[in-house]
């Protein structure tokens, strides 16, 4: 086992040794491997994971289980899968509608939304993926729902400021608590060994305008605990920019461009890769070859002097042009 594995890895083997079913087995190992760093300590860990990747691929299905493949298992797409959990009725899918492409259903009735639906949201030149649930329910959850809330890179826990918010937070909370779900701020108090731990961020929606602001702050004083939180409007629109801002912010990652020599930068559609990432990271990331043949690079941005040539462990940093040679 290779030393220096991030906490993510043994998070994410634990989920994958869990797995039940084939098809689960896979995504959750995909997971896995995507918690490994690249570098040449990994190679062989890397190696053994894609072998046993493989061979799950070609494992032939059941018939019962390609009956059970779940309408929760969403392929991710973009740079980051974010996912709206809450309470009927307090407005995710009006979230959805109002951020992404995406066309849910959206009424006054509590219950709605049966089956989750995805869509892109952009934040200025990132689509990120938004990913609307039905509402969680004390009764039955889904475990579909539950396994999509462990695998997300951050949830929006959303709750209604003009009904009950404080109530609703604490039921989402406690009812994600009894399947070991917790939010990331938790993770000092609560320890390893208490399950999962997701980034969460609060959304108080239906801030309609400013008159919602007394609401706001009578919420916020009267939490037991502190949450990184925001007001805003799914039908109004209100503060909907900084959501988004908000939630790239979260997902720790920056963008990076890639540019062939003699050529422009293409601006258009950046890599996105975690913050702190290098240089070879970034070149895994564009082809395998080029991970493995790569020897240095010209980078231009905020903390090298324009085509500084850098090594392969150079740390890159949001919005740099980077050019690669091999
Ligand atoms: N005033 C106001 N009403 C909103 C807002 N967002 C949603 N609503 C209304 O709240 C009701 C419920 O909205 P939905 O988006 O269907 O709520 P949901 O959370 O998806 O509900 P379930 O699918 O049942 O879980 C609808 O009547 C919406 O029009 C908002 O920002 N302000
Ligand atoms: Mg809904």
């Amino acid at each position: 086992m290779p030393a220096n594995l991030p906490p993510d890895y043994f998070e994410a083997e634990r989920l994958f040794r869990e797995a039940e079913s084939t098809r689960e087995k896979i995504s959750r190992l995909e997971d896995l491997i995507r918690t490994v760093p690249k570098h040449k300590g990994t190679d062989r860990l890397r190696a053994d994971l894609r072998r046993k990747l493989s061979a799950l691929k070609r494992e032939p299905r059941s018939k019962s289980s390609t009956r059970r493949v779940s309408a929760f298992a969403i392929r991710r797409e973009g740079a980051g899968q974010v996912v709206l959990v809450g309470p009927p009725n307090v407005g995710k899918s009006a979230l959805l509608d109002a951020l992404t492409n995406a066309t849910p259903l959206i009424a006054d009735s509590p219950f709605t939304t049966w089956e989750p639906m995805p869509g892109m949201m952009a934040y200025q030149d990132v689509q990120i993926q938004l990913v609307d649930t039905p509402p969680l329910n004390a009764e039955y959850i889904d475990p579909g729902l539950l396994d999509l809330i462990r695998r997300a890179d951050l949830v929006l826990l959303v709750v209604d400021v003009q009904g009950d918010p404080i109530g609703q937070l604490e039921e989402s909370v406690a009812l994600l608590a009894e399947h070991r779900i917790h939010p990331e701020q938790k993770r000092d108090e609560l320890g390893p060994e208490a399950g999962t731990y997701v980034p969460m961020l609060v959304l108080a929606n239906k801030c309609d305008d400013e008159s919602c602001e007394e609401l706001f702050i009578l919420f916020t004083a009267l939490l037991e605990d502190e949450w990184p939180m925001l007001q805003v409007s799914a039908t109004t629109g209100r503060h909907l920019d900084l959501l988004r801002e908000r939630v790239f912010e979260a997902l720790g990652i920056m963008r990076v461009y890639s540019k062939a020599p003699g050529e422009p930068p293409d601006m258009v559609a950046p890599y996105t890769l975690p913050q702190g990432s290098t240089v070879a990271e970034m070149a895994a990331k564009v082809h395998r070859d080029f991970y493995e043949n790569l020897k240095t690079a010209r980078v231009w941005g905020a903390n090298v002097y324009d085509g500084q040539m850098v090594s392969r462990d150079h740390l890159l940093s949001d919005g740099d042009v980077v050019e690669l040679h091999a």
